[in-house]
């Protein structure tokens, strides 16, 4: 098997980055986004802070009052968190990284992997390149600047973005992976945290390295099966782990009550043309083609009802929805005679569009 080429993209002190973003007017001084519990006026906990901030000793999880003591003098900015907007910027990075992979893994609010073996052709050399125009993109698109690690699988990968922080972009290559590892300390590792640490420093395990060469069925004498082999992989720069959209979309579909009980089409229709038009709307914003559309109804007796289509060809159009919610209310109106009071809409069996043939190619011509 060819090796794999993963990359990990985490954005920079990312509430931080995006307050700066709505107030450019800031970007200079020290900026705290903190979450104020409310019982004193500083009560609560650094959500995250700048790098001028940090320069300082500010750090995430540390209470408001020491972060505030650090920065005496220092004309600082502290704001509360406003996660609908975190999230909205997210969300458009996401939308734009997603169309660099062939899969995609959103880890957090700020994180992702993305599986570009196919886009760079395996090749660690084109997958700097491709790194650094993935960042242009999203900092022409969106203006925030993220860290990329790059490896052969996810746990280098991460370790790698880790290394080389804020706009950093590390390339670790397959051969180099094991001497990348050996001398960081073990937690570095996902997985092991204080405790382990302190169980591994007993056994004379400090270092990646040192746990890459300890006995392994003495690791899972200690460890147990799972996490003995999980460690000793792992120490080895040995990770499987496919790229995986979490929990993606199996079907996109929405539900509303009708204003009042019917039987009448274009009153029916009237309310999934607009449940229509939002499912239209995420389906385009995801790029995805469907093959089925259900409907779903429920009776003013509380009894529901789906029927479904399967289309000859998978479509991505609007009119595709709304002509075969048409026919299947038709039909299903002479099959029943109670009055309906909500009603649904359902797209499913979903195909992603060629993007990725597309921006390969714009990636190659404009290199
Ligand atoms: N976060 C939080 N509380 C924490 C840690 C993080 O609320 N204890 C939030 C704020 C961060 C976001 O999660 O902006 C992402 O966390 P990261 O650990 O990736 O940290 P940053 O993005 O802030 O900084 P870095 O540049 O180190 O990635
Ligand atoms: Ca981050
Ligand atoms: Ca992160």
């Amino acid at each position: 098997m060819q090796n794999r080429v993963i990359m990990l993209v985490d954005f920079d002190y990312f509430y931080a980055q995006c307050e700066e973003l709505r107030n450019p007017a800031i970007k200079d001084k020290p900026i705290v986004v903190g979450v104020y519990s409310g019982r004193t006026e500083e009560s609560g906990a650094v959500s995250t802070s700048n790098y001028i901030a940090r320069k300082f000793g500010v750090k995430s999880g540390m209470p408001l009052f020491l972060a505030k003591r650090k920065l005496e003098g220092a004309d600082a900015v502290f704001l509360p968190v406003d996660h609908q907007c975190y999230d909205q910027l997210s969300e458009r990075i996401m939308l734009i990284l997603r169309g660099y992979a062939t899969s995609f893994e959103q880890v957090s609010v700020d994180e992702a992997y993305l599986d570009v073996t196919e886009q760079v052709e395996g090749s660690f050399e084109k997958a700097r390149n491709y790194a650094q125009k993935i960042k242009d993109d999203a900092r022409n698109q969106v203006g925030i600047s993220f860290s990329v690690g790059v490896g052969s699988n996810k746990l280098v990968a991460k370790i790698a973005c880790d290394s080389q922080k804020p706009d950093g972009l590390t390339i670790v290559k397959p051969e180099e992976a094991l001497a990348f590892l050996k001398p960081l300390d073990v937690d570095r590792l996902l997985g092991v945290g204080k405790k382990t640490s302190t169980k591994m420093a007993e056994l004379g395990i400090k270092t990646i390295g040192d746990l890459a060469k300890y006995d392994m069925q003495k690791l899972v004498a200690v460890f147990g099966k799972t996490l003995g082999i999980y460690f000793h992989n792992a120490a080895n720069a040995i990770d499987n782990e496919p790229v995986q959209e979490q929990g993606e979309a199996e079907s996109i579909s929405r539900i509303g009550t009708l204003k009042q009980d019917t039987r009448d089409l274009e009153f029916i229709l009237q309310k999934t043309d607009e449940l229509t038009e939002d499912i239209f709307k995420e389906i385009k914003e995801k790029k995805l083609n469907f093959k089925t559309v259900s409907i779903y109804a429920v009776m003013t007796d509380l009894s529901s009802k789906t029927r479904s289509v399967t289309l000859e060809q998978p479509a991505k159009d609007k009119e595709a929805i709304k002509r075969n919610t048409k026919t299947l209310f038709e039909k299903y109106l002479l099959e029943s005679t109670l009055e309906i009071r909500r009603v649904g809409v359902k797209v499913s069996g979903f195909i992603k569009e060629e993007l990725q043939q597309k921006r390969l190619s714009s990636f190659f011509q404009s290199e």
